[in-house]
């Protein structure tokens, strides 16, 4: 038990790369939280160079995301990337209940199953994590590859900017729609076209899904693809239907950015945004800082009467040309 107390994230690792899902889930608790522990752990799990493949599920709530995941963390224990092996689930989506792996608020429960079958699955929030979802994702997936994870799947429900920039950042990304009129417009309209490398038309057993098939044909139509065109699959998550030619899709989809050479290239522009993510991030906080202290009272008193314009108040700040109101005037 007494490995169960250690706290130091190198030490962690170590553990958690022999295996020990305990140790894992606190790695990732301390990613979540943000803060001083999130920066070790990323610092260490940075300088893995296998870097974990990541699928993305995502479409609006209640699509069938998790459903399907089910099947895909079925699909991917029996077969794998390149066969058999472990995986791991982040649920950004949280309501995401599991039937095979886990149930949510049974935290317990769900690592010992992970333990036994080679599936780790953890839901994620991002607490105290500066940059929020953006940032914290990929520090768990380089995390996960760290201890020889192979594959992560990653479920995000499809609404909100940030929730669609996680889901954008995947490997390969499945965006989940259902039949009926409107729903490709409602997944477009939510900016999911361009960031589908799949899309699945799940529930397929309920009627429209040729109308739903023909919306995102004509929507592709008019997109300006890559090399890629996504490819349209028709599943039934609930019975397991159609979910085995999503998994030889999946493996269509990364075969190609790997002898296309686009993986590399995909994850370094990722990279890329993931810094500025980080920049930004930082940049916000130490201006609200500023902002907060009391000498910028200040500023905020002379815009308002009309003696320094905003833009004036920002060149002077970013030039570290502010006068700190506190000390002597320039025409004292
Ligand atoms: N009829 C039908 N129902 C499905 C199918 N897939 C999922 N469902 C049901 O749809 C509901 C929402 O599924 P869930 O996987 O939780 O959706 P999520 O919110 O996108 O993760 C559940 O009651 C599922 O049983 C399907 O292919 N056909
Ligand atoms: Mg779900």
């Amino acid at each position: 038990m007494a490995k169960f107390r250690i706290s130091d994230p190198s030490a962690l690792l170590e553990v958690a790369r022999d295996g020990d899902r305990v140790a894992l889930a606190r790695l990732l608790s301390l990613v979540e939280r943000g803060g001083d522990g999130s920066r070790s752990v990323a610092e260490l799990a940075f300088k893995t160079v296998d870097q974990a493949y990541t699928v993305g599920v995502t479409g609006a709530p209640g699509a069938g995301k998790s459903t399907l995941t089910d099947h895909l963390i079925t699909l991917g224990r029996e077969q794998g990337l390149d066969g058999p092996d472990q995986l791991a689930v982040l649920a950004i989506d949280p309501s995401s209940p599991y039937s095979g792996g886990a149930i949510l608020g049974d935290r317990v429960r769900m690592q010992s199953h992970a333990l036994d079958d080679g599936v780790f699955i953890r839901s994620m929030a991002t607490r105290g994590h500066l940059g929020g979802l953006a940032v914290a994702v990929p520090d768990a997936v380089r995390l996960l590859s760290a201890v020889g994870i192979p594959l992560v799947l990653i479920e995000t429900v499809g609404v909100g900017q940030q929730e669609v920039e996680v889901a954008a950042a995947t490997d390969t990304t499945i965006v989940v729609v259902n039949p009926g009129w409107g729903d490709a417009v409602q997944a477009n309209k939510a900016g999911l076209l361009e960031i589908a490398d799949l899309f699945v038309i799940n529930k397929a057993d309920r009627p429209g899904a040729r109308e739903t098939r023909r919306d995102l044909d004509l929507m592709l139509d008019l997109t300006d693809l890559g090399t890629w065109r996504p490819e349209i699959l028709e599943t039934v998550a609930s019975t397991g239907e159609g979910v085995e030619e999503l998994w030889a899709a999946i493996g269509r989809h990364r075969r190609q950015l790997i002898e296309g050479g686009t993986l590399d290239e995909q994850r370094r522009r990722r990279l890329t945004r993931e810094f500025h993510q980080i920049l930004m991030a930082r940049l916000e906080h130490d201006i609200d800082r500023l902002l907060a202290a009391d000498r910028f009272a200040g500023i905020t008193g002379a815009m308002a009467a009309g003696e320094l314009d905003p833009y004036e108040a920002a060149d002077r700040l970013l030039s570290g040309m502010v006068p700190d109101p506190d000390g002597p005037t320039p025409d004292s």
